[in-house]
């Protein structure tokens, strides 16, 4: 089980408006890492729409584990239980697995969103943008 505290009632009830498919990727013999297949320096940024409630399913297609962190705003842990969602700064994905949460896109602006395992950082990263 993640570690996290009881936030409570879930502070935004809504349904997902959309959801965003993000496999995390890389080729471990050149130990080089990115997003859908594409390092930071290549990418677009992600767009959300201020205000919306986004689904993202982080879809781990490597053999380790990455703690993603979307700086911001929180990442709403789904668990099963959506009444009392957990509330997690930096979600783990497991090898091979998927794991999704909800986002409430409630800050302008353009953040990061990243592996934080230093090495992973340069190519598993993308700017996030809410307007
Ligand atoms: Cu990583």
């Amino acid at each position: 089980m993640p570690t996290c505290f009881d936030s409570g009632p879930t502070d935004d009830p809504r349904d997902p408006g959309r959801e965003i498919n993000l496999h995390l990727t890389g080729n471990m013999s050149r130990y080089m890492w990115s997003m859908n297949g594409i390092r930071f320096a290549d990418a677009e940024p992600l767009e959300l729409q201020y205000g919306e409630r986004v689904r993202i399913n982080l879809i781990n297609d490597t053999m380790m584990s990455h703690p993603i962190h979307l700086h911001g705003m929180w990442s709403d842990l789904e668990t099963g239980e959506g009444s009392r969602i957990p509330r997690k700064h930096t979600v783990i994905a497991q090898p091979g697995a998927m794991v999704s949460y909800l986002v409430t896109a409630d800050a302008m602006g353009g953040w990061a969103y990243h592996c934080h395992l230093l090495y992973h950082m340069p190519g598993m990263f993308r700017k996030v943008v809410v307007s």
